[in-house]
């Protein structure tokens, strides 16, 4: 850490300036490298946005209703009952996370953002025999706190269904009704530990008359084939992210703090138009680069420190994973570029495995495979593979490490990250290389290209050094 602390803080302030011009520029050679990436064209007139900001979007009422048909027909017969989220309390919850975020299934099926909601879906032969949403009646005294809520026309109008009645009442008509009086064959409710805490959903479980079974799987493997909808929202959130490692990249350099860097990426997403972060920033350099998780982001880089950005913007409720590694000084030094050029290898081989029929226990077998094959001398005395010490990826879409069964056949339409790693802690280089593709019919489409990953690209954009 040289040259003590005021004098890297007042350096960094300079530079965090010029990163936040950076942020506004638009990226050449990263535009150039992706093909998907939709990226406005460089107008020459120099101040841009790296991604223009929109707001947040929410399905359509035909797209909720073919999801709520597609849930009514895994079911057959039955009943689900959905909880939305719970309203967070400033002062009883952790005030830095107590912006209101809807519950995903709830999401997912209703597009309706309003805390303490249920949803509940009666399922015939198949098909939704009756919706009912239940939100809270709006309270003009409350609003002064919370600001509007939707109205009962205005959440069928979100939603799609036409039936929605006060919260207030969910009990009687979910207890009376509907449970026990209309012969349900089963009772579908979300059975994971954080809803068991929902009073509500224990009594309705315990009280009820069918058999209880959970909701959670048969939604998981609704979602685990993207529609087109979220398919455009994770491209967006995709694109946002790569905006921010770009911006990220030329901003980097020597005698930067960890949480500076990090800065950069957090205001290119809110910039772009992200709601929130996905997951917390891991912004790790040196010795915090073999830290598979470290989010604290505290250190200042040094010159020849590889800094991991394991980053993702969330848009409209799906979030982005992206990671890329860089050299601080804007060169990798030739050990550094040697474990790079494995871990990219890996990670080629991982992509050529994406395609339907395999599963993804076969990209990580292929990315291994790789190494094994490439990295019995670079690592010492254990193979490369074995630094490779997590798996090779997961599903993305509304959870960053989304919903889903892994041992299924890849299908078109499923989104995952292919994200191999070597982590060598006693030379402090970790390298992570990540990307989020789409299955398609032949393969896979790249949709976080708009990142270079390409060691001499990212040297190029970083200006080839310092
Ligand atoms: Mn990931």
């Amino acid at each position: 850490m040289a040259g003590g602390v005021l004098p890297g803080v007042a350096a960094a302030r300079v530079i965090l300036l010029g990163a936040a011009l950076v942020a506004l520029a638009p990226a050449r050679a990263a535009a150039q490298e992706s093909q998907t990436s939709g990226l406005p064209e460089e107008t020459g007139a120099g101040v841009a946005l790296a991604v223009p900001g929109e707001p947040i979007q929410l399905p359509a009422p035909n797209v909720l209703e073919a999801r709520r048909a597609r849930l009514a027909e895994a079911i057959g017969d039955g009943v689900v009952l959905l909880p939305g989220a719970a309203a967070k309390s400033i002062e009883g919850d952790y005030p830095q996370d107590s912006d209101f975020r809807q519950e995903n299934n709830f999401l997912y099926l209703t597009g309706v953002e309003t805390a303490d909601a249920w949803l509940v879906l009666v399922a015939s032969d198949g098909r939704p025999q009756g919706e009912i949403l239940f939100i809270p009646e709006r309270d003009p005294a409350q609003e002064m706190w919370t600001g509007r809520k939707p109205s009962f026309g205005e959440a069928s109008g979100i939603s799609g269904i036409r039936d929605v009645r006060a919260a207030e009442t969910f009990r009687e008509t979910a207890l009376g009704a509907l449970l026990k009086d209309a012969g349900v064959a089963a009772i579908y409710v979300p059975l994971n530990p954080k809803t068991r805490q929902n009073a509500d959903l224990l009594s309705l479980v315990f009280d009820g008359h069918a058999e209880v079974r959970d909701v959670e799987p048969v939604l998981a493997g609704l979602r685990l084939v993207k529609d087109d909808f979220e398919i455009a929202m994770l491209r967006r959130a995709i694109e946002i992210t790569g905006a921010a490692q770009r911006a990220a990249m030329k901003a980097a350099r020597p005698g930067m703090y960890e949480y500076e860097l990090e800065a950069v990426i957090e205001f290119n997403f809110r910039l772009g138009g992200a709601e929130r972060v996905g997951f917390p920033s891991i912004v790790g350099s040196g010795p915090n680069s073999v830290v598979l998780h470290y989010d604290k982001s505290r250190r200042a880089m040094e010159a020849g420190d590889l800094v991991v950005m394991d980053i993702g913007a969330e848009y409209s409720y799906y979030s982005a994973d992206v990671t890329r590694t860089i050299p601080v000084s804007g060169r990798f030094t030739k050990r550094q570029r040697e474990i790079y050029d494995l871990v990219l290898g890996a990670q080629e081989a991982g992509l050529k495995a994406v395609k339907p029929g395999n599963t993804l226990l076969d990209v990580d077998r292929a990315a291994r495979s790789y190494l094994k094959e490439h990295g019995a001398a670079a690592c010492g005395a254990k193979n490369c593979a074995e630094h490779f010490v997590h798996g090779v990826g997961h599903w993305l879409g509304m959870d960053v490490h989304d919903v889903g069964e892994y041992a299924v056949p890849l299908e078109p339409g499923m989104v995952l990250t292919v994200e191999p790693g070597i982590y060598l802690i006693d030379e402090e280089i970790g390298v992570r290389i990540e990307d989020d593709v789409l299955v398609t019919e032949s393969g896979y489409e790249l949709l976080s290209g708009a990142s270079p990953r390409h060691p001499d690209q990212i040297e190029a954009l970083m200006g080839g050094g310092s």
